[in-house]
């Protein structure tokens, strides 16, 4: 039933026994080994009608062809409850903040500076940084360190394409996302809530998985100011806080640099921050779930997954403490 209103046309044989969590995987690989056209088809269908529910009144179109290999299946989150409950600081704390105050957000003129440890340093323009290589829609589950996730068709290529650009040298390890530290056109940078500019961090290799996605739209169209424009990240095996909004300048590291929330509450908020139903938040659990737009009266709470279901990662891990290094 569930597999069949979720995948048009096409009928999966899946016994009602299996758990959520084979039943993920066994659709993923199903995703990933059918033959790409029927499939393919299928999720164009989706963005097409995604698209014509139209979104922001008079914002731009962006032409994004779905990749079959990052489709999640599960239902999408509405355009209306992605771009109206959001974590923004700079905007303001409250979920419906960043909607209502990133109208000032000014994203052109917007380069990006990319620097450190790098052969090739550049400055980029952001119509450039759109077409240095082929713009995908890819549909991912984001999920929130508070609880709750979405569903996302997002638009954008992998972060390794602009990495591959800059050619960092033997020594660069980590990447550190800065992000647009700017009173004049963001009201909640006055509240000391975070220390600004927002930064984030990556390892090199989880910043050159290729699942790691630089950002430029969403449900066809540039990303709406709220939820990160013009350019944001999104690795959606790590909680949403990793996924640096407004990004301003990439720098490439010998060390681990410091992010935000790290400095905030160092204890609370690691720099790994995989998604992981097995380490606690030290205030609550992370084993379930809220879907976001599921929130009925009857609406189950889901089981977290894992790396947020995205177990392709599990090697960068390899030998590694997940609560030591959370
Ligand atoms: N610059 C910046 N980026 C940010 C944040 C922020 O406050 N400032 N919040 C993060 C958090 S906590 C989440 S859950 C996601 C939310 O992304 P969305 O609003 O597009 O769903 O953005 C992340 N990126
Ligand atoms: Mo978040």
């Amino acid at each position: 039933m569930f597999i069949k209103r979720q995948i048009r046309n096409i009928e999966v044989p899946l016994s009602s026994e299996i758990t959520p969590r084979a039943l993920f995987e066994s659709r993923r690989d199903f995703m990933r080994h059918v033959a790409v056209g029927s499939i393919a088809g299928g999720a164009l269908l989706e963005t097409l009608t995604q698209t014509a529910l139209a979104q922001t009144p008079g914002a731009q179109k962006l032409a994004a062809k779905a990749n079959a290999a990052y489709v999640v299946m599960d239902k999408q989150t509405s355009f209306k409850d992605a771009s109206t409950y959001n974590n923004f600081y700079e905007f303001g704390t409250d979920k419906s903040d960043p909607a209502q105050n990133a109208g000032t957000l000014k994203t052109r003129p917007w380069t990006i500076a990319i620097e450190g440890e790098v052969k090739k340093p550049l400055t980029l323009d952001i119509d450039a940084l759109l077409k240095l290589a082929p713009l995908e829609e890819r549909i991912y589950r984001l999920r929130c360190v508070e609880g709750w996730s979405m569903v996302i068709p997002w638009i954008g290529y992998s972060l390794s394409e602009l990495i591959k650009k800059a050619e960092p040298t033997g020594s660069a390890k980590y990447i550190e996302f800065v992000t647009l530290d700017d009173k004049k056109q963001m009201p909640g940078v006055y509240e000391r809530v975070l220390q600004w500019p927002y930064t984030e961090g990556l390892r090199l290799d989880e910043a050159n998985h290729p699942l790691t996605l630089l950002t430029v739209g969403m449900y066809g169209e540039v990303l709406p100011n709220q939820n990160g424009a013009p350019v944001r990240v999104v690795v959606p095996w790590k909680y949403g806080f990793k996924s640096a909004k407004s990004i301003v300048r990439i720098r490439f590291l010998k060390e681990q640099p410091k992010t935000a929330w790290n400095v905030s509450a160092p204890h609370e908020y690691g720099f790994y921050s995989n998604v992981n139903p097995a380490v606690d938040h030290p205030r609550w659990s992370q084993a379930s779930e809220r879907r976001i737009g599921e929130d009925g009266f009857l609406a189950r709470k889901r089981k977290t997954l894992m790396f947020n279901g995205y177990s392709e990662v599990a090697p960068l891990y390899a030998g590694m403490d997940l609560k030591k290094f959370f």
